[in-house]
């Protein structure tokens, strides 16, 4: 790489839903420029970028890889990307390295569900997008459109890309302003206002050159510019001025020659735009004269001269007219050219790019805290700066991001060094044993230059240079082996490379799990994370067949965790090994790499596990009947300890949805918050989180949080209950200073509620009172102690056993979190649950030996436990009482069916328990799009029931969504006349939907199940007869 230019470099991916033809696109680019990789005849057949078997055999990508292309005297890194849901992890780590992504759209299927969702990752990640709107052909001869209505579609899709892209442009300017005006001191900072602007201008527009329309698998296309170009001498008008009126209501007058508006023309509504006169008409024309039996065969002639087009003979005078059509059109509107002179001309090179996603990379830091060497904030500062201008000079410190680490087989390294040197790929820094799978690092480098055998800091996540010592876990010191420029599966080792590059790297296996920055010196920023759309929700339990492979199994295991960005390996409590992945296709090939690749041994795979949650019925409409009932104490469960000394009381109380959402998806903050990692003071801190999400991630945007959650409740409550609603309102806030824990696990989202009685009258008895822990740190008590101090402590004895009551506090907590964690239904965690602990604790019986302190200590420890124990018993059981509920998670499904196969397709929702949310017929096409909620325990072979009848026409793609609540009684039994009317006594009455799910659940987990053996006995009889 002698003449090095980062002017001529281009980074860029492609994005879009799947099977919108990203890799048919990347094959075409490739035969054009990739040197001789890819033979021009087998592009759009060969999906040289899927290589990987399971690729090919399934026809859809399964992770993003990179290949070096040149285009005249460019450099383009070009990176595929899947576009299945379940492997959208790999979208983010394409996009990271990118400073461009390719935006494709079929013409006929439209946006979609994950259209939105890269569109969204690549305006994250301040990547400049350029729209390629694909599979024109299908409106030819498929949907057999005329150009008019070729057109609309057309218009229709752009239209609705950019508003998608508008709404994201409006959050981040409303929240710009939000910032603004909340600046620490009221001031107007006028030299951030300059970037706020209302960008109002269309993000895609084709006479700006940022659209193209093409059709991937014939091999062409074309932007406006090229038929401006060809026009502008035929109509003796500037290739300028035609640029701006090929697209839109912009209408040509033959008799003036002048470019007019809808007005000007006449021929009033039959009047066609400009871009369907000139564009598709002759496209449209060439179709129809080459596929049509009686078409005008001398119009290609005509084509092939006018444009001086050199077609081989024997191409054109194949009997297949498709082979005929796609020798001349691919020739006239080279794909290749018309993608890449958009990149070159709109996608900007890494030294322009990286000026303004640095804002994204590498965050500003605020420092707040003194006491810091001022000279490694210095360095800091020009490590940023550097990247900031992408300085690849020599002298510049190295930093590179390494987005993901995936295996190669060892066998497939070259075998050659940049110098042609013979290398040994297996004397591997991994020992012999995992030398089989070499681990490489798909990177990108931001500044300096990096070489082999270079020594790098390996930073992770959370490293931060001010804190030196304490952070040694965050930071490693390695050595580069080698580095390789990435041509699709093929790697071509290089000495060195420079800033703006796109590499893998060898010998960061053992260093890096997943991601991490990589930086010449240790007084640098890491990056920022990568935004993932979901996480892995499909789990299964996996054993090998042979229990003596065991060890094999836990070595793949480990070496699959490395390999796949997104895959999650845990061990559950009992002991089995969890796989999560994020769906069926991606689980599917887990497990084949596991049984092929990294464990070769036979396995078994449990059915999914899928997680439910319990909690109990909830109003919505006594809402504030509830509260009062919770604050007068009256309807409560008793458990005793087992040495009479305690008394515990629990009442219960169904959280507010809005609430029990807020506190679940704020979990990692709250973790944060309550652990003191993040507190009001530090904001250093929450600046290390994603800018979009700056907003959220301070202590004040939680407990605003919190408060909106509440008073969304009453939001609804009509206006007659105002009076009520602002009880209601209060009362939360008296509530809301009274968070003493959450749980499970410290922040779930479950309550525990201090108490707020004074004590028990009656008797000597002293309650254990604890403390607003969560409500002090979130701000939302301003001092506690409230006027609710410990009532007056007189003689010694009530002192000690105040003591006592205080030192019982954690084993309350520890009860509250023991129930939380695994709720009575079916072990599982509970869900929006709010709980009010009142223990009393009696004075010591007076025949207690108070010589023997040995034995005293000895048996605290035991009652520490009966206290804990007494307090997880009465919570789960006041959730029995309480009408509990099982809560499931729900995926949100997109499903696509052309109209023939509706029935079949509801057929299949109705029997997954699936819940229609909308479904309407796609413009101009025949397909029905229809959106639902399916529960994820029924998600399991889903597609494939889809597929099965529907004949593969219908398509589904599932999004976690939320969590949700069987209205069911898992209890049910008969009880007033009418249902047992309607039911019988309830002998027969078979276990409902909530009682199955539980009972599957309770048989895994080896709980008791209660259920009838015999049941229908009388119906049995009666067929048994009848033989
Ligand atoms: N008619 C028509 N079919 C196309 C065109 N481009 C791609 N296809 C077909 O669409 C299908 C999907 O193409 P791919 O290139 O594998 O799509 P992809 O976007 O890479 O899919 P994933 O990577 O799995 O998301 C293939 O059968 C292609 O032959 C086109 O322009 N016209
Ligand atoms: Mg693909």
């Amino acid at each position: 790489m002698g003449d090095f230019d980062a002017h001529k470099i281009r980074n860029i991916c492609i994005l879009a839903h799947v099977d919108h033809g990203k890799t048919t696109l990347a094959d075409h680019l490739i035969a054009a420029t990739g040197g001789g990789l890819l033979h021009p005849k087998m592009a759009g057949k060969l999906r040289f970028m899927d290589y990987l078997d399971e690729e090919q055999r399934r026809a859809i990508t399964m992770k993003s890889s990179s290949i070096a292309l040149h285009y005249k005297d460019y450099s383009i890194n070009l990176i595929d990307s899947p576009g299945h849901m379940d492997f959208c992890s790999e979208v983010s780590t394409a996009a990271r390295l990118s400073d461009g992504a390719l935006i494709l759209v079929d013409a006929v299927e439209g946006v979609h569900i994950q259209t939105h969702a890269v569109l969204r990752q690549s305006w994250i990640e301040k990547l400049t997008p350029c729209l390629v709107l694909n599979k024109i052909d299908r409106l030819i001869y498929e949907l057999k459109l005329s150009p008019m209505e070729a057109y609309n579609r057309l218009l229709r899709i752009v239209h609705e890309v950019n508003g998608i892209m508008s709404t994201y442009k409006s959050e981040k300017y409303l929240s710009d302003v939000d910032s603004l005006l909340a600046g620490p001191s009221g001031e107007v900072d006028y030299e951030n206002l300059e970037f706020i602007e209302d960008d109002e201008e269309d993000t895609f527009q084709p006479q700006k050159g940022n659209v193209a329309f093409v059709c991937a698998l014939d091999g062409w296309g074309f932007g406006i510019s090229e038929f401006a170009e060809f026009y502008a001498s035929k109509l003796g008008a500037s290739s300028a001025a035609l640029q701006k009126a090929l697209w839109g209501p912009k209408y040509f007058n033959p008799k003036t020659k002048m470019i007019v508006g809808k007005k000007g023309v006449e021929g009033g509504s039959k009047a066609r735009p400009m871009f369907v006169q000139f564009v598709l008409e002759p496209l449209w024309q060439v179709y129809q004269s080459a596929l049509e039996p009686d078409g005008n065969k001398g119009l290609l002639e005509k084509v092939i001269k006018s444009f001086n087009l050199h077609v081989p003979p024997r191409e054109l005078q194949n009997k297949d007219p498709k082979i005929v059509l796609q020798a001349v059109v691919s020739r006239w509107l080279p794909l290749s050219d018309a993608i890449l002179s958009m990149v070159v001309k709109c996608i900007p090179d890494p030294i322009a790019a990286q000026s303004f996603r640095i804002s994204r990379l590498l965050p500003k830091r605020e420092v707040l805290y003194d006491a810091v060497d001022s000279s490694i904030i210095a360095e800091a500062d020009l490590v940023r700066k550097s990247v900031e201008i992408c300085d690849s000079s020599p002298e510049a410190p190295s930093v590179a991001f390494v987005s993901k680490m995936f295996a190669v087989p060892t066998k497939m390294l070259p075998q050659r060094g940049p110098n042609g040197e013979i290398l040994n790929n297996y004397s591997d820094e991994n020992g012999s044993s995992e030398s089989d799978e070499c681990f490489l690092a798909f990177a990108r480098i931001f500044s300096g230059v990096l070489y082999s055998q270079q020594r790098v800091f390996v930073l992770s996540a959370l490293y931060d240079p001010l804190r030196g010592e304490s952070m040694q876990k965050h930071v490693q010191d390695a050595e580069l082996h080698s580095l390789y420029l990435m041509m699709g599966q093929g790697l071509k080792p290089v000495a060195s490379a420079k800033a703006g590059d796109v590499v893998a790297i060898r010998g960061l296996g053992q260093h890096i799990l997943k991601s991490a920055t990589l930086s010449s010196t240790r007084n640098c920023w890491p990056f920022s994370s990568m935004a993932f759309q979901v996480s892995p929700t499909l789990r299964v339990a996996i054993e090998p067949s042979d229990p003596a492979d065991m060890t094999a199994l836990m070595k793949g295991l480990r070496l699959l965790n490395r390999a796949d960005p997104f895959v999650e390996v845990t061990v559950s409590s009992r002991g089995e090994h969890v796989l999560a992945a994020a769906g069926e296709v991606h689980l599917e090939r887990c497990i084949k790499d596991l049984k092929e690749r990294f464990a070769k041994v036979s396995l078994e795979v449990s059915p999914p596990l899928v997680s439910y949650k319990e909690t109990i019925e909830g109003h919505t409409s006594n809402a504030l009947d509830n509260l009062k009932s919770l604050r007068r104490g009256s309807d409560y469960v008793e458990k005793t300890t087992l040495n009479g000394r305690c008394d515990v009381r629990v009442q219960v109380m169904r959280l507010p949805p809005a609430l029990t959402k807020v506190l679940d998806e704020s979990a990692d903050i709250l973790g944060d918050i309550i652990g003191g990692k993040l507190g009001q003071t530090n904001r250093d801190v929450q600046k290390q989180g994603s800018s979009i999400l700056q907003d959220e991630s301070s202590v004040e945007g939680i407990k605003k949080h919190i408060m909106d959650a509440v008073e969304s409740e009453i939001l609804s409550w009509s206006e007659t209950d105002k009076d009520r609603a602002e009880k209601y309102k209060l009362k939360w806030q008296k509530f809301l200073r009274r968070i003493w824990a959450l749980g499970p696990g410290q922040v779930g989202p479950n309550i525990l509620f201090t108490s707020d009685l004074k004590s028990k009258s009656n008797d000597l008895s002293v309650l254990v009172r604890g403390s607003p822990h969560v409500s002090e740190r979130l701000g939302l008590v301003d001092n506690y102690s409230d006027g609710d101090t410990p009532a007056d402590t007189s003689s010694e004895e009530t002192q000690a056993l105040d003591m006592e009551a205080e030192s019982l506090q954690n084993s309350v907590v520890s009860g509250f979190q023991l129930a939380t964690a695994a709720g009575p239904l079916c072990d599982e965690q509970m869900w929006g649950v709010a709980f009010v602990v009142d223990v009393y604790i009696s004075p010591l019986a007076e025949q207690s030996d108070e010589s023997d302190i040995n034995q005293q200590s000895e048996q605290y420890g035991i009652f520490t436990g009966q206290v804990m124990t007494a307090v997880k018993d009465a919570c789960r059981a006041a959730v029995i009482q309480n009408k509990p509920r099982l809560v499931e998670a729900m995926y949100f499904c997109e499903l696509n069916t052309p109209t023939e196969y509706l029935g079949s397709m509801y057929a299949v929702l109705n029997r997954k328990r699936a819940r229609v949310l909308k479904e309407e017929m796609q413009e101009g096409s025949p397909l029905f799009t229809v959106h639902a909620y399916v529960p994820v325990s029924e998600s399991f072979g889903f597609a494939d029931e889809l597929r099965r009848w529907t004949s593969g026409a219908a398509s589904a793609l599932l999004v976690l969504s939320h969590w949700e609540a069987l209205p069911e009684d898992p209890f049910f039994v008969p009880k007033t006349e009418e249902e047992i009317e309607e039911f019988g006594d309830g002998s027969s009455v078979l276990p409902n939907t909530a009682r199955k799910l539980i009972n599957t659940v309770r048989r895994r987990k080896g709980l008791p199940v209660e259920e009838k053996v015999v049941q229908h006995a009388t119906k049995q009889r009666t067929l048994a007869r009848k033989v």
